[in-house]
């Protein structure tokens, strides 16, 4: 039986993981998370397990989206939660947390029938599959051509990190001129992505280099997929650059909007142009900032998922967002949800693609010149 397939972020989808905020943590400072605690928020220096009223209200919204997705007729899976308030000890590091299992999409890559578990750049993350072995074994017993993968699993140690990459003279137009110039908290030590860095359009993956991915990343996956191109996409605007799905996302074929405030350099558009692919500036967020204790920043408004070609599950809030795309000819479906996002994330993150129909498609037949494409750098 057929179980694993998807090969984009729009085509009918029919089986998907919804995570869940139990035991959900905030990890405590190290290395790389030091860059998603934005500087001047109260969680800086907050660790320890989360207020149990905010879990409670987050899982509400969770279940309400499980609810919609059956109501529509997608099949949807639950990951286990672990008991997050546990140190992680490894031959290269110890940290004295981990973190949750809402967002799936940060550690699950589909690629077809293959779902790649990533290396992931944080430590309290580290151990973070295993919240989803439960459903991948269940996949791999039921559908003979599913592939299981694990990414190399990385040291994290020091040399993975510039440590002193967030000292403490750090500003954000500081790291705005660093990650415009490449220079990120992750080094080229070892391969490093998480799986929402990757935006998956057929036969092409779009993969933003930023803070939880390196050059190594992406070289990894241009061997695991040869008969695939892998581009590497930057989005100079952003300070804290990690994951792509409130920057870059696509609503159906020859359509992908983009964060304003991130907008992808003319010379990497030009792979897009060549094919006709439009690429829109998405509306503003209604909201000045995100919820209390949250990581993401408030364009977590455009992080909304697509169910099919038009069809798409956008928060309740960001009437300006439903607007826009309803503008486009999708059909919005309002969801609320920002009870989760403190939890990692909006729609998007807070699911991953089991199912969706159709095949791997070229969406980009006409080849240009193009400077994304990654080749061996050795
Ligand atoms: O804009 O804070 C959030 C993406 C979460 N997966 C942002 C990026």
């Amino acid at each position: 039986m057929k179980i694993v397939n998807s090969w984009n972020d729009f085509d009918p989808l029919k089986h998907v993981i919804v995570g869940r905020a139990d035991n959900c943590c905030i990890p405590p400072s190290e290395p790389a998370s030091k860059a998603k605690v934005p500087l001047n928020s109260p969680m800086r220096g907050m660790t320890g397990p989360r207020p149990l009223d905010t879990v409670e209200k987050a899982n509400a919204q969770l279940d309400n989206l499980v609810k919609v997705l059956e109501g529509l007729g997608v099949k949807v899976d639950r990951p286990e939660a672990l008991q997050w308030n546990q140190a992680v000890v490894t031959p290269h590091f110890m940290t004295g947390s981990m973190f949750g299992c809402m967002p799936p999409r940060d550690v699950l890559l589909t690629i077809g029938s293959d779902i790649i578990s990533a290396p992931m750049s944080f430590r309290s993350r580290f151990f973070e599959h295993y919240a989803y072995s439960k459903n991948l074994r269940e996949y791999f017993e039921k559908d003979p051509n599913f592939r299981w993968i694990a990414a190399p699993r990385p040291e994290l140690g020091d040399k993975s990190y510039d440590m002193h990459y967030f000292d403490d003279h750090i500003t954000e137009d500081i790291l705005l001129e660093r990650t415009a110039k490449l220079h990120m908290v992750t080094t080229e030590h070892e391969i490093l992505f998480d799986a929402a860095d990757v935006m998956r359009l057929g036969k092409d993956l779009f993969v933003q280099h930023g803070l939880t991915t390196n050059r190594k990343g992406m070289e990894w996956l241009r061997r695991m997929y040869p008969d695939m191109r892998i581009h590497a996409v930057n989005f100079p605007g952003d300070p804290y650059p990690i994951h792509i799905d409130a920057t870059f996302v696509p609503l159906k074929p020859g359509l992908i909007l983009n964060n304003p405030h991130r907008k992808l350099p003319k010379e990497q558009r030009k792979i897009f142009e060549a094919n006709d692919w439009e690429i829109v500036d998405a509306a503003m967020p209604a909201h000045d900032t995100p919820p209390e204790l949250c990581y993401s920043s408030v364009w977590l408004s455009m992080n909304c998922l697509v169910l099919d070609h038009k069809t798409v599950l956008v928060e309740e809030s960001e009437k300006a967002q439903q607007e826009q795309m309803d503008k486009l000819g999708m059909n919005v479906i309002p969801v609320p949800f920002r009870d989760a996002y403190a939890f990692g994330g909006g729609l998007h993150c807070a699911t991953a693609d089991v199912y969706r129909e159709g095949e791997c498609q070229d969406y980009f037949p006409n080849q240009v010149e193009d400077p994304t494409l990654v080749k061996f750098e050795g």
